[in-house]
């Protein structure tokens, strides 16, 4: 292979479906580098990766693991992200810092949809990628198979580097399609140098010729070469091969299996010759080789008495310890190796480094000794799919509990909370109730914060079909000072989205102008509990006639009058239940887009149309109208439906009436509810 001047610290992200292998990948190149001595694995426990309470206790990531290790004189630090589709964010914040990714995968055609969603970001944002087809130990598939299934996902054609050498059922080792030199695999240890077997003699010519001819559409001196049967050297296509990643023009795919440390090392070689370093990764997010140091925060832990942790790719300038970065101070830079960190004084532009104590800084920001100085873009957070409401179990913690989920939303940009405007439950949003459930755990073992949770509530409303004329007079005499109000109101049903209106038609003072705010502060206060439980809407009131006493009358009597006008009058006015519709913009594979209509019929919904998604190959839009009370656990059927890939955004769109049975269990549970 050709020599090669060391590079700066490069940074690689490790991606790919849930439980693929990236967390084994991770620590068995750590092993490689020799960062570790012993790695772990995911049903013992990770020596480095997945080390928070809630991954061990899930046997997943449940976050970005970061560690730095050196590989032949060169650092490197890994980010090995969660699969999960429910931790999305937290593959693209690293996604966002990395100079390349590895998406790791199983030899599985059957699921390469599964890996359809980070290929789509990556060929989106023109991020230089890896394919590393793990567990050939157990392969379902042929390589071959998995590759030509995953290409359909990819804009950028997926180039095989090594074939496997098959012996019977099992793959034994690898022939490397460059050097052409074949390799057994040995569990554990490095690779045995052996001859091409007569077996896969054939297959590897073939392999090597799509190799070359991929590369010439990117390479006219080597297109020429082939042309006229020249064949290539080694060197020349090492050359080619390495613009072709760091320009994200190919997508290289290798095998392996990171449980056995197989293939592990042509993978780091690949990574050493052809991956970009920082100064060309800035360059394509657009960062000005200005003067100073530069840095993006990918990642924030608050992390209990050591206080918050910034994590963040410095793109340029040396950073010290106790520097100033956007107007504060640093306080403690370490580097990092799982859930342990290593104070160090100084680090370069290229490295990652955790930053103590940025309390002002939160992930995605750009950090620069001028506060004023560029911002670098950072995508927005994903919008919430799912909610729970939650509170905690002991009432003196509810305010601990507003603080905890500040920092965890600090941390995960994904979730957020509140109370719902409507109903005033305190809610939890999020990616999905794994995700939740996850956050849920982090309240419990970071802050000690007992949580329960419940399906959120319906924001129903009500309204009325009749008009009506209503005549009330409060009157009460007792002792001192009595009270007096009299009020007709007339009370009418408006059309939908037209809120509430109050008028009078007072004349001759009759009712004193100063009473009629009263009055109409009665309406409003009744209106937030209508005859069937819940908030009117779409109404107008009248105040058309109406008494006074020239002592006994007072605001508070003509508002309790005006209240208890709405109270005998509104039972009379054909109440009625409202429910919210939203408008829902389902994003699926069009495979089973036949499967969408059953479920969203099932689920009292309707499809207002579909249509081929832009720019996405083989996936649909589907824009359908779903009552809110279906919409829960939405996401959770169309991921079972769709190998985990679908999702959809949604607004509110319309209330619509809702009667009969459905509407009769709604109002009853309302009653028993408000009877607690
Ligand atoms: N047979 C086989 N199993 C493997 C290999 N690599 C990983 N596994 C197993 O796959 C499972 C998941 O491994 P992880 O490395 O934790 O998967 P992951 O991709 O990090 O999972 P998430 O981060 O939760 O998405 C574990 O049971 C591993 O033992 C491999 O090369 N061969
Ligand atoms: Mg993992």
């Amino acid at each position: 292979m050709a020599s090669k001047t060391p590079s700066g610290p490069r940074v690689a992200a490790i991606v790919g479906p849930y439980l693929c292998g990236k967390t084994a990948l991770f620590e068995s190149i750590l092993m490689l580098t020799e960062a570790i001595g012993r790695k772990g694995s995911s049903k013992e426990g990770y020596a480095v990766g997945d080390g928070t309470p809630e991954a061990k206790k899930r046997h997943m990531s449940t976050e970005v693991n970061v560690a730095t290790a050196e590989y032949l004189g060169e650092a490197w630090t890994f980010l090995d992200c969660p699969g999960s589709v429910e931790m999305i964010q937290e593959s693209i914040n690293a996604l966002m810092v990395a100079d390349a990714a590895v998406v790791v995968c199983e030899a599985d055609a059957s699921r390469a949809l599964t890996v359809a969603p980070v290929l789509k970001f990556l060929d989106e944002k023109d991020i230089p990628h890896i394919l590393f087809i793990n567990k050939m130990d157990t392969a379902i598939s042929s390589v071959k198979e998995t590759l030509t299934a995953l290409q359909v996902h990819s804009k950028r054609p997926l180039v095989l580097r090594e074939v496997p050498i098959r012996e019977g059922e099992n793959i034994i080792g690898h022939v490397d399609l460059v050097s052409e030199r074949a390799f057994e695999w040995a569990p554990g240890k490095p690779s045995k140098l052996i001859e091409i077997p007569g077996t896969v003699q054939d297959r590897e010519a073939e392999a090597r010729t799509e190799l070359l001819e991929s590369l010439a559409d990117f390479d006219d001196a080597l297109l020429e070469s082939l042309l006229e049967d020249v064949i290539p050297s080694s060197e020349e296509i090492y050359n080619s091969l390495t613009n072709d990643l760091q320009r994200s023009f190919i997508v290289p795919a290798f095998i392996g299996s990171a449980e056995q440390d197989n293939g592990i090392r042509r993978l780091m070689k690949a990574l050493r010759h052809e991956c970009p370093e920082a100064p060309a990764t800035a360059e394509r997010l657009g960062i000005d080789s200005g003067d100073g140091v530069l840095a993006q925060v990918f990642k924030t832990v608050h992390a209990g008495h050591a206080g918050k942790m910034s994590f963040a790719r410095i793109w340029r300038g040396d950073a010290t310890d106790g520097m100033t970065l956007n107007d504060e101070r640093v306080s403690g830079m370490h580097r990092v190796m799982g859930q342990k960190h290593d104070k160090v004084s100084k680090a370069n532009a290229g490295e990652v480094i955790a930053l103590g104590r940025m309390d002002s800084v939160h992930t995605g920001a750009t950090l620069s000794e001028n506060a004023n100085g560029a911002v670098i873009s950072w995508p927005d957070a994903l919008k919430p799919l799912f909610a729970l409401s939650i509170h905690a179990e002991h009432r003196d913690d509810e305010v601990k509990l507003s603080g905890a989920l500040a920092k965890l939303a600090d941390q995960d940009p994904s979730i957020s909370f509140g109370p719902d405007p409507d109903t005033g439950e305190f809610l939890l949003w999020g990616q999905g109730e794994m995700h939740l459930l996850v956050t849920i755990d982090r309240l419990m073992d970071r802050f000690g914060l007992n949580i329960l949770s419940d399906r959120p509530r319906i924001p129903y409303k009500e309204t009325i079909r009749k008009p009506i004329s209503q005549h009330s007079r409060h009157k009460k005499q007792s002792g001192g000072h009595g009270e007096f109000g009299d009020v007709h109101l007339d009370i009418k049903p408006l059309p939908r989205g037209s809120g509430f209106q109050f008028n009078d038609t007072i004349t001759g003072g009759v009712v004193p102008k100063q009473y009629i705010p009263a009055v109409e502060h009665g309406v409003k206060d009744f209106m937030s509990r209508g005859p069937l439980g819940f908030t009117v809407v779409d109404i107008s009131v009248t105040l058309t006639d109406g008494q006074f006493h020239a002592v006994d009358s007072s605001e508070m009597a003509f508002k309790k009058a005006a209240g208890q006008a709405m109270r005998q009058g509104m039972p009379n006015c054909n109440p009625v239940l409202l429910e919210p519709i939203f408008k829902v913009e389902i994003v699926l594979p069009n495979e089973f887009t036949s499967k969408i209509q059953r479920l969203i019929s099932g689920r009292r919904g309707h499809i207002l149309g579909f249509d081929a998604k832009q720019g996405w190959n083989g996936w649909d839009e589907v824009s359908v109208q779903l009552p809110q009370s279906e919409m829960h656990d939405l996401i959770i059927e169309l991921r079972s439906m769709t190998q985990g890939v679908g999702t959809f955004q949604y607004e509110f769109d319309h209330l619509q009436e809702l009667s009969g049975k459905d509407a009769d269990t709604v109002v009853s549970q309302r009653e028993a509810a408000l009877a607690n």
